[in-house]
């Protein structure tokens, strides 16, 4: 191909590309009204009207402009639609863009018109030269950015009127947010290359390429979700100074803040605002608008960290499938503080003032929103906001420092066992499937979650009744003793007991999900440096040898969180049995139940407000999917929990919504409509029933310690 007909393809591609990007603001304008345009909000929004001038203007000053012979379609449009671009002189401020009412709509879109009919016939002219072939494709980029700008603004626009309008029938947006998949990805770090540095259009300020060194972390697979959200208000969450930044918390006073942006409450839960309207905040999905100092607030809650932007480029670049929703749903908060990359050079020219002057006091987000025109991010893309903002449609993922594990990930027989009981399991009628299955990290995490839940009273209680009784009970430990927890998860009852016991001379963890015991036995061996800590990961009810070097002294088990109130009668005389053989002849046993309450207190403890329980249910089907590669359609299933009286348990289902069947392992599930999987049953005790249940196991009850209403108790055995 010839050097011309080389130019006349990509004139041909460039206008192809032009129209389609220049079609679809005045697509989103359809169907709204002169006045829905015209409305200005707040400062930091600008009316419809405006976005479709000003991304038209824009063409001028970068190209139309230099054109020789060039004549303004309107001189004064100059002023009036000049953004922030001092080289240009004088312009409207900002927040006195909602009070240009002239020039009228239609005047704007003839403008728009005849902007698009002179870059048409610019192209056509065959440009060549590689400055204003960059410019038209920033002016391209710089309308798709103003076509989120005009849905981030007109949503403000619509929540500041009484009447909650949906701005459109259906939301605006390319494709649907993607499930939530579970778990985080870790990722060794070390010296890594981030920015633009290939081939194709970027910002300036997404390069050079640069390299950067990245401690050992980790990234979770998915945004925080609303459910997650509602845990953090209900625990206190924009309550309390000790987990905001010294500037959040005076904004959260200032703001009167208590909940993301257009929350409002209703009833015992949440609506929230959309370009659909208002609507019931729906758990499942991501958290949006949120200002950086939420989202940093609240990973401290969560106990991790908002990432940097290098570690979220990162990790997207080597593993782009571990992350749900990376691009296409909520930009994502990071810590990094929008600045120059070392190289960084401005675009020269006018476009110098595009991104480089706003590189102070801002925080950077990554991936895109749902509201990003499709194709317009990239993994490099940096979007900035002060860090009081939250209009944009913002939201986060969480890091933690993740150094090598201390446990090593589950083995391949796991996913095998997992396979097999769950077959199993949905081979019997009524179908079944072991609560263990729940804890991979994505349920060890929402099991976190249900022990902050204003219903969940148990962990709560339990933790009470533990630091009164820990000292007596620990005065029989002895010397050198070592403390054997089952079911340790995030170890946080174990530290009442450290506390109690500080001549306890070693710690042995054991629990099923490698995660959870890995973060939990570091936290313990960094807080209580003279204790031997030693993590055993895998199943309590298949117990091998404790391990080698944990001293001569008494052997203490502890087995709180009435966790062995969630197996059958005989696996916990089985376990029992086999745990006063693990432990020794001198062994003491600490051993945490739920009693026996009204049916309403244990319902609500299992089926929580803010569906954090039904999504821990859920889990279970969400992990047999990604690690099995079964089937199951989610959301039909419903979580249930039910009072068993007959046998003195709380019972958790997943209930098929509808008839259907699911492939899984090469077979097809049958599922009636109704039809559930019994998930969890979790028995509720009494004094008689510990002692009982003790006794089959050979075990001597020495103490029985109640708390107060909602009940739990506490036994201390013996062997
Ligand atoms: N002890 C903590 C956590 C209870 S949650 C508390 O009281 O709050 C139950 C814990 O037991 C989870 O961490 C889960 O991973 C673990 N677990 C459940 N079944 C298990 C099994 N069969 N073997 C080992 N760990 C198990
Ligand atoms: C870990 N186990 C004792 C919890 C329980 O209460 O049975 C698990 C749980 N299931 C629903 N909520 C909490």
């Amino acid at each position: 191909m010839n050097a011309s007909a080389r130019i006349a393809d990509r004139t041909a591609d460039d206008l192809v590309a032009f129209r389609l990007v220049r079609a679809a603001m005045p697509i989103l304008a359809e169907g709204l009204s002169s006045e829905d345009l015209a409305a200005q909000s707040m400062p930091d929004c600008s009316p419809g009207k405006w976005h479709l001038a000003h991304s038209s203007w824009f063409f001028k000053p970068m190209i139309l402009g230099e054109e020789p012979g060039y004549r303004p379609v309107d001189p004064r449009f100059q002023t009036l639609f000049n953004s922030y671009y001092e080289a240009l002189g004088p312009r409207v401020d900002r927040p006195a863009r909602g009070l240009m009412t002239r020039p009228s709509l239609d005047e704007v879109l003839a403008y728009r018109r005849e902007i698009d009919r002179r870059m048409a016939a610019w192209l056509g002219d065959g440009p060549t030269d590689p400055r204003r072939l960059y410019l038209f494709i920033l002016g391209l980029n710089h309308d798709q950015q103003h076509q989120e700008l005009f849905l981030m603004d007109l949503l403000n626009l619509m929540a500041r009127s009484p009447l909650d309008p949906a701005a459109y029938p259906a939301e605006p947006r390319a494709r649907p947010a993607q499930r939530a998949r579970g778990g985080s990805t870790r990722f060794d770090g070390g010296l890594v290359e981030i920015g633009h540095g290939g081939a194709g259009f970027a910002f300036d300020n997404e390069g050079p390429a640069h390299r950067v060194w990245l401690e050992p972390y980790a990234l979770t697979n998915d945004l925080v979700s609303n459910a997650d959200w509602i845990a953090f208000i209900a625990d206190g969450g924009y309550a309390r100074p000790e987990l905001w930044l010294s500037d959040g918390w005076s904004t959260v006073k200032a703001e009167g803040w208590d909940a993301p942006l257009y929350w409002r409450p209703d009833g015992d839960g949440w609506t929230t605002m959309s370009l659909v309207g208002r609507a019931r905040v729906d758990p499942a999905v991501p958290v949006r608008h949120l200002s950086f100092y939420e989202a940093d607030a609240y990973a401290r809650w969560a106990g991790k960290r908002l990432p940097t932007e290098a570690e979220w480029e990162h990790a997207v670049r080597c593993r782009p499938d571990a992350f749900s929703n990376a691009f296409g749903e909520v930009w994502q908060w990071t810590t990094s503080a929008y600045a120059p990359y070392p190289g960084f050079r401005p675009t020269e020219g006018t476009a110098s003032e595009y991104n480089g002057k706003f590189m102070a006091n801002q925080m950077v987000l990554r991936g895109s929103s749902f509201a990003t025109p499709e194709g317009h991010a990239r993994v490099s893309y940096r979007n900035f906001f002060y860090p009081h903002q939250r209009w944009a449609f913002t939201g986060l993922r969480l890091a933690e420092d993740a150094p090598a594990p201390l446990v090593r990930a589950t083995d391949r027989g796991e996913t095998a066992r997992f396979r097999r009981d769950l077959i199993a399991g949905l081979s019997r009628s009524p179908k079944v499937a072991s609560p263990k299955w729940f804890y991979d990290a994505e349920g060890s995490r929402l099991f976190e979650a249900i022990t902050r839940l204003p219903e969940y009273y148990p962990t709560r209680q339990e933790a009470a009744l533990l630091r009164r009784v820990a000292p007596e009970w620990a005065t029989r430990f002895g010397p050198d003793a070592a403390l054997v927890e089952f079911g340790s998860g995030a170890s946080e009852k174990t530290r009442i007991v450290l506390d109690a016991a500080p001549d306890l001379g070693a710690y042995v963890p054991i629990d099923i999900s490698a995660d959870a015991l890995d973060a939990a036995s570091r936290r313990i061996a960094e807080a209580y440096p003279a204790l031997a800590v030693t993590p055993l990961v895998g199943d309590f009810l298949h117990l091998g040898a404790l391990p080698a070097g944990i001293g001569q002294g008494r052997r203490v088990g502890f087995f709180p969180g009435s966790t062995i109130g969630n197996l059958e009668r005989d696996e916990a005389i089985a376990f029992l049995t086999a745990a006063r053989g693990l432990l020794g002849p001198d062994a003491l046993f600490i051993l945490g139940v739920d009693l026996v309450k009204a049916p309403e207190t244990l319902i609500a403890a299992y089926d929580d407000s803010a569906g954090v329980t039904a999504a821990f249910n859920r889990n279970l089907l969400v992990r047999a999917n990604r690690e099995l590669g079964a089937g199951f359609d989610i959301d039909s299933f419903a979580h249930r929990a039910v009072w068993n009286a007959t046998a003195s348990r709380m019972e958790m289902h997943l209930e098929a919504t509808r008839d259907m069947s699911v492939l899984f392992d090469g077979r097809r599930i049958a599922f009636r409509g109704g039809e559930t999987i019994h998930t969890e049953s979790s028995r509720k005790y009494t004094e008689d029933s510990v002692r009982e249940l003790a006794g089959a196991a050979d075990w001597k009850v020495v103490g029985f310690e109640t708390s107060p209403a909602p009940e739990v108790a506490l036994a201390l055995l013996e062997a």
